[in-house]
């Protein structure tokens, strides 16, 4: 009998839920169609160059989906069963703050760490929990109400999480628990059709749209699935030329001349969806909720903490600069500009300028016109041409664009009370709710240039400084 490999499982796993999303949300499919034919038309022009952040197969199949659980112990369950298809968490995300409407969540995002992974398939979740312990959104009534709610039901069911567990005691599963195991994952994550209770629910929407979706219903689902593109910019004129109206711009970086850095993403909104309320007096009736959407996204170079800090005084200063200027000026065109002062325009530079992360080849043409000394920096080896950066993609998220991402979601600004003082929660804290380590992202990309360094410095025997 034939077994799955982890990385087979995580390929099958975003696969199922691509179809599972599809059925569910159309104009999914639409999207998903557009971004191939994207990808195709980039990579013939472009050729291998096209390729330098990722190969056509990995960005072809590569997906990342959102969901949202409600407790403690619903976030260690999901990492249970990520853990089984090899997705770890990475980051930590607060979005209580990143946002002007309430969105009282707190995130990781779980994907593959290792290189090799990645590459197979870096299929990644974007995790949020509810912070139902934080008074500024929730009174001590509504905290006890969504304790009991949240406490008795039951997302991931036993068999789910003891498959999962056992998936990952062994290196590879067979066929049939494999199947079984997919079929659970996937389902866990598929929109219920069981009855909504509209009082509930509208409880939960008058203080936040996103805790009435997370709280307000008996099981969680893929808010969205989002592919990734080549081009982001020919995607979204596509798109909105097929009538479908995308939000107004485009979050992150700007389109510009030098090399893609960070995370770029645009969406739009979804159709209502039909699902049934329960009121009061126990009748239920057909109703509408508008809570998915399409998300798509373009993937640049992973920048290095200093590279980060200049990001984000660049994106300050576009902001200074659009709120000083004409109403003609739009954000990505005061961006662009900021970008070409100052942001280096190769990968070389960035590379010199330690303001991104690369792993390093050796050019032995220019090597062996060379003296190289015994002891040498980094940066001099890539200024003299020797040691040849290949950009680390970007793998995580951006949480000004993931707060743009839920706001663009809501039609109520919801309420908070300031003159409570928030729950605090840290990438620790985070740590010991899933029970495993939270990765922080710099961390995983360091060790993937450092071990690509000391490789360098092996090769020609000399020894490499920062
Ligand atoms: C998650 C929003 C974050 C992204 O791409 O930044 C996100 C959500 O809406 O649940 O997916
Ligand atoms: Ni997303």
């Amino acid at each position: 009998m034939r077994s799955l490999k982890t990385w087979e499982l995580r390929a099958e796993f975003a696969k199922r839920l691509s179809t599972m999303y599809g059925n569910e949300v159309p104009a999914y499919n639409d999207l998903v169609e557009v971004s191939t034919s994207v990808n195709e038309d980039y990579v013939a022009k472009n050729g291998a160059e096209a390729e330098r952040l990722g190969s056509i197969a990995r960005v072809t199949a590569e997906r990342h989906g959102a969901i949202r659980v409600g407790s403690a112990e619903e976030m260690s369950q999901v990492a249970r069963v990520f853990a089984a298809f090899g997705m770890f968490p990475v980051g930590f995300y607060d979005l209580r703050d990143a946002s002007s409407s309430s969105v009282p969540v707190v995130a990781t995002a779980f994907r593959p760490i290792d290189e090799q992974e990645l590459a197979k398939n870096p299929f990644r979740v974007f995790t949020s929990m509810l912070a139902a312990e934080d008074p500024r959104f929730f009174d001590a009534e509504l905290q006890a109400e969504l304790a009991a709610f949240i406490g008795a039901r039951e997302l991931f069911c036993p068999e789910l999480l003891e498959l999962a567990d056992y998936a990952v005691s062994v290196d590879e599963l067979p066929q049939e628990r494999a199947d079984r195991l997919l079929e659970l994952a996937t389902a866990s994550l598929e929109l219920s059709s069981d009855p909504v209770d509209y009082q509930w629910y509208k409880k939960l929407e008058a203080i936040s749209a996103v805790a009435a979706d997370i709280g307000g219903v008996s099981s969680t689902h893929i808010n969205h699935l989002t592919p990734r593109v080549l081009d982001i910019d020919d995607l979204y004129e596509r798109m909105q030329s097929r009538g479908i109206s995308m939000i107004d711009e485009i979050q992150g970086p700007p389109r510009w001349d030098g090399p893609d850095v960070l995370l770029r993403q645009t969406s739009f909104r979804a159709l209502g969806e039909n699902r049934v309320f329960r009121y009061a007096d126990g009748t239920t009736n057909e109703g509408q909720l508008r809570v998915r959407f399409g998300e798509v996204e373009a993937r640049g170079i992973a920048l290095t903490p200093a590279g980060r800090d200049l990001y984000d005084r660049m994106v300050a200063e576009a902001e200074r600069r659009l709120a000083n200027s004409a109403n003609s000026a739009t954000r990505a065109g005061v961006a662009a500009e900021v970008w070409a002062e100052e942001l280096p325009q190769t990968e070389q530079e960035l590379a010199a300028r330690g303001l991104a992360f690369f792993t390093f080849g050796l050019d032995e043409t220019a090597h062996a016109s060379a003296s190289v000394p015994e002891t040498i920096s980094l940066r001099e080896l890539i200024t003299a041409g020797i040691a040849v950066p290949q950009p680390i993609v970007y793998e995580d998220f951006l949480p000004r664009s993931a707060a743009g991402i839920f706001q663009s979601n809501l039609t109520e600004e919801g309420s908070k009370d300031e003159s409570q003082t928030g729950t605090s929660y840290d990438i620790n804290r985070m740590s010991s709710i899933i029970g495993a380590e939270v990765h922080d992202p710099n961390t995983l990309y360091q060790k993937q240039q450092d071990h690509s360094v000391a490789a360098l410095a092996e090769l020609l025997k000399i020894s490499i400084t920062h």
